[in-house]
């Protein structure tokens, strides 16, 4: 892995999302903040992210990571193992906003991916209880930081979550998430 040096990237004041760069220290005694994705306990990445779905087999953790960020200090590292559908989602209640388009992206580094892997981005209708809207999916490594990006009308209700969504076998950093609405 060579050293990145691309320091503290722009903070969008309309970024609708808290902590959008895993930047903010967790409370976590080993300084990073994990969420091992059983949905209990919820995840404790700081900024209301929270882990999801429990699974008989495999699974995911999310581990805030010092390691390789795209910005700042932090960025999120994924490890997949044998993982159906997980995620980790941050809601937003947003009834002003129902029928503006919402554009959604993050920023992933795909590090390994086995065959059936998939790490993607998508909005879940939390009125309707299904996915509305997904971004393309990576299945291979990737060599470098590469974006993903969904655009969709908020739904009735304007209660929804952005996922960052994985499964199969892979370990891939994620950073900077971004739900914007003009
Ligand atoms: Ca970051």
């Amino acid at each position: 892995m060579q050293a990145r040096d691309m320091g503290m990237c722009p903070i969008d004041p309309q970024n609708l999302l808290q902590n959008p760069g895993f930047e903010t220290p967790s409370v976590e005694p080993d300084g990073n903040g994990k969420a091992v994705n059983t949905g209990i306990p919820a995840s404790s990445i700081p900024g209301k992210w929270d882990g999801c779905c429990s699974q008989s087999g495999g699974g995911t953790t999310w581990t805030v990571s010092l390691g390789t960020p795209r910005c700042g200090l932090r960025s999120l590292l994924v490890s997949s193992t044998s993982a159906n559908a997980n995620v980790l989602n941050q809601t937003l209640q947003l009834p002003a906003k129902v029928g503006k388009t919402l554009t959604a992206s993050a920023y992933v580094f795909v590090q390994q991916a086995s065959a059936g892997a998939k790490l993607g981005l998508d909005i879940w209708d939390l009125t309707a209880n299904k996915v509305i809207a997904s971004s393309p999916t990576i299945s291979q490594s990737t060599a470098d930081w590469q974006k993903l990006e969904l655009s969709i009308p908020v739904p009735s209700g304007g209660n929804f979550q952005l996922r960052i969504n994985t499964s199969g076998t892979l370990t891939a950093y994620v950073d900077d998430p971004s739900v914007l609405i003009p």
